[in-house]
């Protein structure tokens, strides 16, 4: 009995540690979530990080030189769109009878190439972007991700994605899509993607990006930030298009059931960077400038806090351990 008690209380606590240990380099939405990615990935705390709350009032207009998309933007390029854990990423697959994605102008370093794409969802049609635009949160955000090939410079172009609500499905009268081409494409997408259920999941589909892209691609913001998502790598050029993309609410909805919940980060500090914008009449705030001073930097005083939280739940649990050990061996 002795002895059965103690291997018992051995083994729960054996899969107690395995339970932990298995957790040590994940990251997620949840329990592992963005409030704690710095704890395992520590720029994730850095000072250039993204997504950002734009408040349009404290932008600088800038002169750009205007985006080159080159003529694969136009083409039908195959992607693989692959379930992996956080999201649907859809990656180019090489073609040899194609031009590549290239993308210049822009005031970016050079011609960047596309990598991947992916979306950003939120519980409900009030949130899922990760950008926020004087503190408003869109259903959801579309990134393109590009990269320079000889330098690595990564530049992320970025589409909100609005929800429309269908009221009565047989009449559709509540919404006028602004692009009926864009919207048909996307709806190829969802539903392929949606039937991505399970991590590692891929599946192949042909797409036209100019179509996935839409035609509102003049109004821009512009900071440099970070990847949205671990490790938080810093050095990244954000180009936040001002006009979102409007999807249909059951496709948001197709998303939270069958892949993820959620997969969103919100706005981090902007600390002492500045947000460009490239269209000259701002008429999108009414929030006035003096907000703009309040850029403080303050020493996170949560970080002392939640430091001896951690140290007070390991002790804790070492204790734990120890008395089912002890007892274990009384009994
Ligand atoms: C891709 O979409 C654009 C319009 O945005 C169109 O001009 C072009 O013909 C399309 N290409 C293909 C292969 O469908
Ligand atoms: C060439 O590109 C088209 C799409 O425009 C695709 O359907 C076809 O499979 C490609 N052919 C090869 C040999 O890659
Ligand atoms: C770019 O990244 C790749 C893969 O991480 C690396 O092998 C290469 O050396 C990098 N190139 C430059 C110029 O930093
Ligand atoms: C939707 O609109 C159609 C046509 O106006 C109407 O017949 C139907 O009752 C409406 N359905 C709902 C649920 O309101
Ligand atoms: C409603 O919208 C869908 C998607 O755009 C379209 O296919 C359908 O024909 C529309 N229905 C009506 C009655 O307008
Ligand atoms: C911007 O505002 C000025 C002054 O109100 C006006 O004259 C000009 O036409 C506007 N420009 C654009 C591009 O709307
Ligand atoms: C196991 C599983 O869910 N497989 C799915 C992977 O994706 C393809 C294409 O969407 C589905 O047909 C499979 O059922
Ligand atoms: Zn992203």
């Amino acid at each position: 009995m002795n002895m059965m008690l103690h291997r018992v209380f051995f083994f729960i606590s054996f899969y107690l540690y395995v339970t932990y240990a298995d957790h040590i380099h994940e990251w997620d939405y949840g329990e592992f979530g963005p409030d704690v990615w710095y704890e395992k990935y520590p720029t994730c705390g850095g000072r250039l990080q993204s997504p950002i709350n734009i408040l349009t009032a404290c932008t600088t207009y800038k002169s750009f030189t205007p985006f080159i998309f080159e003529s694969g933007y136009n083409e039908q390029h195959s992607f693989t769109l692959k379930n992996n854990g956080h999201t649907i990423v859809g990656t180019l697959n090489s073609e040899s009878n194609l031009s590549g994605l290239k993308l210049a102008g822009g005031d970016l370093p050079g011609t960047l190439e596309l990598v991947n794409f992916h979306l950003h969802w939120g519980e409900n049609h009030k949130s899922g972007s990760e950008h926020e635009v004087n503190g408003m949160k869109y259903a959801g955000e579309i990134h393109f991700v590009h990269i320079n090939p000889s330098t690595n410079q990564t530049a992320v172009l970025s589409i909100f994605m609005q929800s429309a609500f269908f009221q009565n499905e047989t009449t559709n009268n509540t919404v006028r899509f602004l692009d009926e081409d864009t919207r048909k494409e996307w709806k190829r997408y969802f539903d392929i993607a949606q039937t991505l259920k399970i991590e590692d999941n891929t599946t192949i589909i042909y797409l036209n990006l100019s179509l996935l892209m839409g035609k509102n691609l003049r109004d821009f913001w512009r900071y440099e930030g970070s990847l949205t998502t671990p490790p938080c790598t810093e050095g990244i050029i954000w180009t936040i298009f001002k006009e979102p993309i409007i999807f249909v609410e059951s496709e948001f909805k197709s998303f939270r059931q069958n892949i993820y919940f959620e997969d969103y980060r919100s706005p981090q500090p902007l600390y002492a960077r500045k947000i460009y914008r490239n269209f000259f009449n701002d008429t999108s705030s009414s929030i006035p400038d003096y907000s703009c001073c309040s850029r403080k930097d303050p020493n996170k005083p949560s970080d002392i806090l939640k430091s001896s939280f951690e140290k007070l739940y390991y002790s804790t649990y070492l204790i734990y351990i120890l008395l089912l050990y002890f007892f274990s061996i009384t009994f």
